[in-house]
């Protein structure tokens, strides 16, 4: 995304006029490395191990449910997951849950979420 954008300004010649002092250029250098977050690629299938690990961690008693009081605090995300509004999510909930919200993070439909489109479905 950055380097897409340096590139757009750089043929644009709108970043060498902007970047003429090098102090500048410096500055600007060091806020990029202070705020950067290496990319990440996620595929379904490693959020769909990751989230069943959640799931196993969340169901403190094993019984492949997650009862309110497992839940440490009222989240949205997962009470959605509740499809039959039964206040209990069942494994089945779960993973269908997690998986149509990977599908909706994963715009371009791929099979992976990359963290531009996590990060752009978080804006959404
Ligand atoms: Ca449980
Ligand atoms: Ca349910």
């Amino acid at each position: 995304m950055q380097v897409k954008l340096v590139a757009a300004l750089a043929a644009t010649g709108l970043f060498m006029s902007a970047c003429g002092d090098k102090d500048e250029q410096r500055a600007q250098a060091d806020a990029n490395a202070v705020g950067f977050v290496p990319p990440s690629v996620t595929s379904r299938l490693d959020f769909g191990a990751s989230m069943e690990r959640r799931f196993r961690t969340l169901d403190r008693n094993a019984d492949d449910r997650i009862t309110k009081d497992e839940l440490p605090a009222p989240n949205a995300r997962i009470k959605a997951f509740d499809r039959n509004n039964d206040g209990i999510i069942t494994a089945i909930e779960w993973s269908e849950g997690t998986l149509a919200w990977f599908d909706r993070m994963d715009l371009n439909r791929d099979g992976t979420v990359t963290s531009e489109e996590r990060a752009e479905s978080r804006k959404r």
